[in-house]
């Protein structure tokens, strides 16, 4: 994914560093494209995950209930991955700005703690995360750590009994009130938004960008390929990959 930055690339990504240095409050909103770069596989792309299962076969309560070990299998592997990954350039860069311009909330729709492992602040996870799993029917038994030891034996169960599911948010279920209050607060607050490495058709997270662009604040599109919210009045794309474009953001708002 060698994004070369064209001229015209290079012109627009100035046009977003003056835009990101005058921004009031700026939100940045990402998806699982910003980990492609770092080796994790997005779900809809080329090599996306949902390729060869269907998302209700995944990551969904019937699901899980169906098939929990091939679900445990599969955050198995992802659990892996994303404790062996490195964050890349561009998540580097995303923490450079967030403590030059002053702490903005990250909201994000990945559960591989990337972000945080790049030293990012304020992270908002809108889909849950993968360090700890729970009681599926929910018998009041603690959290448990989604450690190694946990997929020795799939699918992992609880002490009482049942089997454990991880604490992602499920296709169906609701995400968690506060993230998700919170990230309304800001798509309805914000000055500019910062859209990363997203399909835009999960929802109620595609939902964000589009708030913000009914109340005619601008949203920059950081994405290698056309989506839903490419087109729409207000949205400046950056065709491009976020471990190409978001270090040459710094370079224009920082000069290094
Ligand atoms: C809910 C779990 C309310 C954790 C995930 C019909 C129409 C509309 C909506 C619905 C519908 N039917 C059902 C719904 C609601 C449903 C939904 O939106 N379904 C979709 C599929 C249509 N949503 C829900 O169920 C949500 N809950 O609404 O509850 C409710 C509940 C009960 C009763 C009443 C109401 C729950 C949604 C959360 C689901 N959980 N994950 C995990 O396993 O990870 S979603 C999963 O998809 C991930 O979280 C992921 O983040 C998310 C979205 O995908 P993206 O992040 O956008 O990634 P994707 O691969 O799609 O795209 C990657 C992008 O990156 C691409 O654009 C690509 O071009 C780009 N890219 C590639 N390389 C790069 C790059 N960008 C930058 N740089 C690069 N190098
Ligand atoms: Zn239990």
């Amino acid at each position: 994914m060698e994004s070369v930055i064209t001229e015209s690339l290079a012109y627009l990504i100035a046009e977003a560093a003056d835009m990101i240095e005058a921004a009031g409050l700026m939100v940045v909103s990402t998806g699982a494209g910003m980990s492609k770069e770092s080796g994790v596989r997005t779900f809809r792309g080329e090599d996306g995950f949902w390729k060869e299962y269907r998302a209700e076969d995944l990551a969904s309560l019937e699901g899980i209930t169906r098939n929990p070990a091939l679900v445990w299998e599969w955050y198995g592997d992802r659990l892996k991955a994303c404790q062996e990954l490195k964050p890349h350039t561009g998540y580097y860069a995303l923490a450079r700005l967030q403590h030059g311009k002053g702490i903005f909330p990250l909201i994000t729709q990945n559960v591989d703690g990337l972000h945080q492992k790049a030293g990012m602040e304020d992270v908002i996870e809108l889909h849950g995360n993968l360090r700890t799993a729970s009681c599926i029917d929910s018998c009041g038994a603690s959290r448990v750590q989604m450690t190694a030891d946990l997929f020795e034996k799939l699918p992992p169960r609880c002490s009482c009994g049942s089997i454990l599911r991880p604490d992602v948010v499920l296709f169906g279920e609701q995400l968690p009130e506060q993230a998700l209050k919170r990230a309304f607060r800001l798509a309805d607050s914000c000055d500019l938004m910062l859209v990363i490495g997203t399909s835009m058709v999960v929802y109620p997270a595609s939902s964000l960008p589009l708030i913000a662009l009914r109340r005619g604040v601008k949203v920059i599109e950081i994405n290698p390929e056309e989506t839903p919210l490419s087109s729409l009045d207000g949205t400046l794309n950056l065709r491009g990959a976020a471990g190409r474009v978001l270090p040459e953001i710094v370079k224009a708002v920082y000069g290094e």
